[in-house]
Formats: C-alpha cells, structure tokens, sequence
C-alpha cells in the first residue's frame, strides 16, 4: 500500500516523539545524566580533594589525600588514569617510592569531583663526596621543584623552549651539566632571581653551594649563551653574600656559612652577567645549583 506524504509526515512525528519519550524514561530511571558528568569530569558540589606530601629520609614520599567534603570517599589512580569507583579506595596515607602520578578525587554515590593531580619523580643522587644530602626528590609542583627533597625551587622568569629543549628550573637541580635553566626576562637578566625554600623539618647547616655556570652542555652552547659573574645571595630577604663566579663549566664551589629551618628562602640574584661571543639573544644560563 502506498503512503501519502500526509500520512508519511505523520508517522516520522510519531516515531520522533517516541523516541524522546524512550530518552526521558532512560535518563529518569538509570540517572543517564551523570554519564555527562563523568565524561566532562565536573561535578559542582564535591570539592576536589587536597593532595600533600612529606619526604621519607630514604627519599620516598608519604602522601596524604584529604577529603574537604564532608561526604564521599576518596578514590585514586598511581599512573596517572582516571580514578573511578574500581580505583584504589584512599584509606590512610601511603608511600610513592617510584615516579608516579597521583590522581585522586571524591565520589559520593553517582556525584564526582574534579580530579586533583600530583607528580612524584623519585631518583637517586649521584654519589658526591662528602656531601650531604643521599636523597633526592625533584618534584614538580606547579612551578616549584623540590631538590634535595628539602627544597621546593622557582625562578623568576624562564626563556621558552626553542627547538624542544626547554630551559626549565627543573634543569637547574637535575644533577646533569647538560641541561640548564636560562633566565627568559628582556635583556640580560640582571635582577632575575632564582629562590629555594627549604621545607626540611629539622635545621641545616649549609656550608656552600655548588654551580656549574652558563650552558655548559658544550663549548657552543656555552658561548652561544650568556653566564653569570656575581651572584647575590638573600635569606628570608635579607642580603648576605655576593658570590663571584667564574666563566667556566666546571664545578665552583661557594661558602654560604648558614643555617635554615622549614620555610626560610634563599634567593640567588643575577647581580653580574659575562656575554657569550655569540649570544645574540641575551640568555643568561645556569647548569646547575646544589648545596653541601
Ligand atoms: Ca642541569
Ligand atoms: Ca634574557
């Protein structure tokens, strides 16, 4: 039997309308909904939860997640996958030993919260002589690094990447000569600052501190950039050494004489810059800063 395109119009209205009636019992009864929450990962109510942590003496990191609502339970992934319900349910706190990426976040019944993110890279330092301290636990975050695992470091300006290599802080404390952090102000970065906050429980006694100076990757990257003559150093903001460095890649060993305790800051000031012959750019560059 042939349709007319009356009755044609007829039966698509039907079937549409049955359809959306089909889509609202499936929503109103299997609460579909919060399929759309879990797939933007945003819930209004729940707030994500807070991820601190301390650092072992063997250079592990202890982490706590904390739940600032006052419902849900906390659930989270260690290689850096979505935490849902199969996730590890967050009991007490725990030991990170290996690089991992902790995400955690707060579900209660069918209701998520943003997913809050740490990363954990832990490594072993090189064997020094005589130095203090065995441990390392450079991790990044936000724009901090820790050192050492006693030092949470920042820099007042980094120059951008350029062909893939970046010249970030984290270069600065990464115990390799090759990769170094170079200062990304106008100019040649006099007054651009590095700072290391010392998050350690108990007081310190450093003696000096260690620098490879300029990018001293090789004797190109080296002249093509920009290294440091003087150096202030500030304590909490406080001036109390103006250290002067050489024009070379090798290791300079600097006196300090200080002590610091949880939360004071030191902060190296590029007070002195020597131009490479062929730093057409004005990059002032540091390999490396350590203390002993
Ligand atoms: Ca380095
Ligand atoms: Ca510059």
């Amino acid at each position: 039997m042939n349709q007319t395109g009356k009755e044609k119009n007829k039966n698509t209205f039907k079937i549409g309308a049955l359809l959306i009636v089909l889509l609202s019992l499936i929503v109103a009864t299997t609460g579909c909904s919060n399929v759309f929450s879990m797939i933007a990962g945003k819930n209004g109510e729940l707030q994500p939860p807070g991820i601190t942590s301390v650092v072992n003496a063997d250079g592990s990191s202890q982490v706590t997640i904390t739940n600032l609502n006052q419902k849900g339970d906390i659930y989270y992934t260690l290689d850096g996958a979505e935490p849902l319900t199969n996730s590890l349910l967050y009991k007490n706190s725990f030991t990170v030993s290996q690089t991992a990426t902790v995400n955690a976040r707060v579900i209660d019944g069918k209701a998520l919260s943003l997913v809050t993110t740490q990363q954990f890279n832990i490594t072993q330092v090189p064997a020094t002589t005589g130095q203090t301290p065995t441990a390392s636990v450079p991790s990044i975050k936000g724009l901090g690094v820790e050192v050492n695992g006693l030092f949470d470091v920042w820099a007042s300006s980094t120059l951008s990447p350029i062909n893939g290599i970046d010249y970030n802080i984290s270069n600065l404390t990464d115990y390799d000569s090759a990769t170094a952090w170079v200062e990304g102000a106008s100019g040649n970065g006099y007054g651009e600052t590095v700072s290391f906050s010392y998050k350690g429980a108990q007081t310190a006694q450093i003696q000096g501190v260690e620098i490879v100076n300029g990018y001293a990757k090789s004797s190109t990257s080296f002249y093509d950039n920009g290294c440091v003559t003087q150096l202030g150093v500030k304590i909490n903001g406080k001036n109390v050494k103006s250290l002067n460095l050489s024009a070379t890649t090798s290791p300079q060993y600097l006196d300090l004489n200080c002590t610091v305790s949880r939360g004071d800051v030191i902060v190296f000031e590029i007070n002195g810059v020597q131009e490479g012959p062929n730093d057409g750019e004005h990059d002032t560059a540091m390999s490396e800063i350590s203390f002993y």
